[in-house]
This record gives structure tokens, C-alpha cells and sequence, in this order.
């Protein structure tokens, strides 16, 4: 059964998750599904694309397949790992990308919405970014493409808490663009996208790479990047991180102990 399904109407293309026996959690399959999809609708040549979850979903996704993180010594979200690629296609692709939004949106997930250009959600939707909850060594890429996305206090608060926050507060935050209620959004997606659709795609696809190469021009010094890999080196190999994958592993609540 496809994890996920792509379908083009006229100059817009729509992705759809649908794994939701496990909450469509971002494992290799899944991802290469995405990717796939996203490289077919460019060889298309298609303005706009439409990134959405199977309708009715509580979970629009659960994040990075859990399963699939490395308990060993390899990072578990270097630059070639599945996820970082997902999230450079999407910011990468020629048109503007809109991430259609249901239920609950988890993790790495968030830096999937986010790694979008626009962001349509329902009520219901929240957003969780949880590696302090599973003792992850979080990518700086991961929290630039969220720093972009959102006000610092709010990203210390959600990566420090791991509590989700709902669209409400989004919202009042200029983290989505539109909330919109479960029976119009798709009508409303698909509106929005065709008028993008009929606008200059060179001239769109161009206003989006300058706005991503702005969004990238930070200066990093050698000690600063040296101190950034050294911090996710001891993240990444420290006790708590194996107990945050024992613990989600065993479904029970982790013990982290600071070692
Ligand atoms: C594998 C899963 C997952 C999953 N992986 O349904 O950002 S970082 O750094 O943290 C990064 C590393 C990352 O993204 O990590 C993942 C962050 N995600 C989470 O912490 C969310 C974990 N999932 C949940 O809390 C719950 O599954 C939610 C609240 C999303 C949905 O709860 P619900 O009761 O509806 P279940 O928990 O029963 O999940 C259904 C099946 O999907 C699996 C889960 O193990 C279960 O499998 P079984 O039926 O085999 O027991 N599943 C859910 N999320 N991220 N597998």
C-alpha cells in the first residue's frame, strides 16, 4: 500500500501522507515517498504544490520514525539523513509549497511545515517539537529553518518544554498563514494555490529562493561551528538520549539523569 499519493490538477500538485497506522511518522519509506513525489511534480513543472495529510487525520504526522533513529554513535540528523533531505527538496522546489494542515503535527514534522512556504492549518492542529523529550542532539539546520519560522522565545519554549501549541496561539503569532475549518480547507487550499498558479512562475519561483537565501545568510565563525558539533556530540552520545528511545520503545515515560 503507497505510503503517499501525488495528484496534479492542471499547475497544482498535491502530496498526501497516508500512513496513518503509524501517524505517519517520517520513516525512510515514507520520506522516499515524498521526495518522489515532489521530484515528479517538478518534472511537471507544476506552480504550486499542496503538502497535506489524508483527510480526517488526528496526527498530520508524528515526526521522525522514532524506530528508525541510530541508538549508536552516528548522528541522528546529519545533512544526508532522510529527513534533511525532505526538508531541502521542499525548500529547494521551484514553487511555492503549502503545507495543509490537520490534527496533530509532531517533532521533526514541525521542520517539514515549517521548511513550507505557506501554512493553511485547522483548529485542532498543534504543533510539538519534542528532542528534549527523547534526549535528541537537535540539528542546527532543524533550528535555523525553525528560528526562521517563528519568534525565539516561542522555539526556546516549545524545545525546552516539548508541550504542543495550539493554532490559536500560532496564529496570533504569524506561524500559519490561514486557520480555516476541516470542511473548507481543502477548497480554500486549492484556491489560493490556483492563484498562485496563474501568476509569473519565474518570477515566484525566483521571490522564493532570494527570500531562502536571506533566510540562510548567517556568519558562523570556526570556533563557533567547532563548539555547535561538539555540542551535538555529547547529546548524541549521552545515556539520555538511549533512554529517551528505550522509554518511547517501551511506551512509558523517560528518566533522563543528565549523563
Ligand atoms: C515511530 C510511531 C511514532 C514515531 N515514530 O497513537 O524532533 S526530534 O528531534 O524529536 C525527532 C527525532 C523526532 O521527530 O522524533 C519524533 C518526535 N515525535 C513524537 O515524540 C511523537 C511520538 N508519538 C506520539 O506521541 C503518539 O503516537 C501521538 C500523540 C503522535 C499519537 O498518539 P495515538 O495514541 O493516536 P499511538 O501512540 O498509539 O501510535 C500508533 C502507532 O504509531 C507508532 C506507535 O508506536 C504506534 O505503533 P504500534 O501500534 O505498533 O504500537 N508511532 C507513533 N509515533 N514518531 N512510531
Amino acid at each position: 500500500m503507497a505510503l503517499v499519493s501525488v495528484i496534479t490538477d492542471g499547475a497544482v500538485g498535491t502530496v498526501m501522507l497516508d500512513h496513518p497506522e503509524k501517524r505517519n511518522a517520517l520513516g525512510e519509506a515514507l520520506i522516499a515517498g515524498l521526495v518522489d513525489g515532489l521530484d515528479r511534480l517538478r518534472a511537471g513543472a507544476v506552480r504550486a504544490v499542496v503538502l497535506r495529510a489524508a483527510p480526517g487525520t488526528k496526527v498530520w504526522s508524528a515526526g521522525h520514525d522514532i524506530d528508525e533513529l541510530p541508538s549508536s554513535r552516528r548522528d541522528p540528523l546529519g545533512w544526508s539523513e532522510p529527513l534533511r533531505l525532505l526538508v531541502r527538496r521542499l525548500q529547494e522546489f521551484p514553487a511555492p509549497v503549502i503545507a495543509q494542515l490537520e490534527g496533530g503535527v509532531w517533532g521533526g514534522a514541525c521542520e517539514v511545515v515549517f521548511a513550507c512556504d505557506l501554512i493553511h492549518a485547522t483548529p485542532d492542529v498543534t504543533f510539538a517539537l519534542t528532542p528534549a523529550r527523547l534526549g535528541v542532539p537537535y540539528g542546527l539546520f532543524g533550528l535555523k529553518t525553525l528560528a526562521s519560522a517563528m519568534p525565539r522565545s516561542l522555539l526556546r519554549e516549545m524545545a525546552f518544554t516539548a508541550r504542543p501549541v495550539g493554532v490559536e496561539r500560532a496564529w496570533q503569532l504569524g506561524l500559519v498563514n490561514h486557520v480555516v475549518p476541516v470542511d473548507r480547507i481543502a477548497g480554500f487550499t486549492a484556491d489560493l494555490a490556483r492563484t498562485i498558479a496563474t501568476n509569473a512562475p519565474l518570477a515566484v519561483a525566483a521571490m522564493k529562493e532570494q527570500l531562502r537565501i536571506l533566510d540562510d545568510a548567517i556568519g558562523l565563525g570556526p570556533g563557533q561551528f567547532e563548539r555547535l558539533q561538539e555540542l551535538r556530540r555529547t547529546v548524541g552520545e549521552s545515556g539520555d538520549y538511549r533512554e529517551g528511545l528505550a522509554a518511547f520503545a517501551a511506551k512509558r515515560a523517560p528518566v533522563f539523569l543528565g549523563t
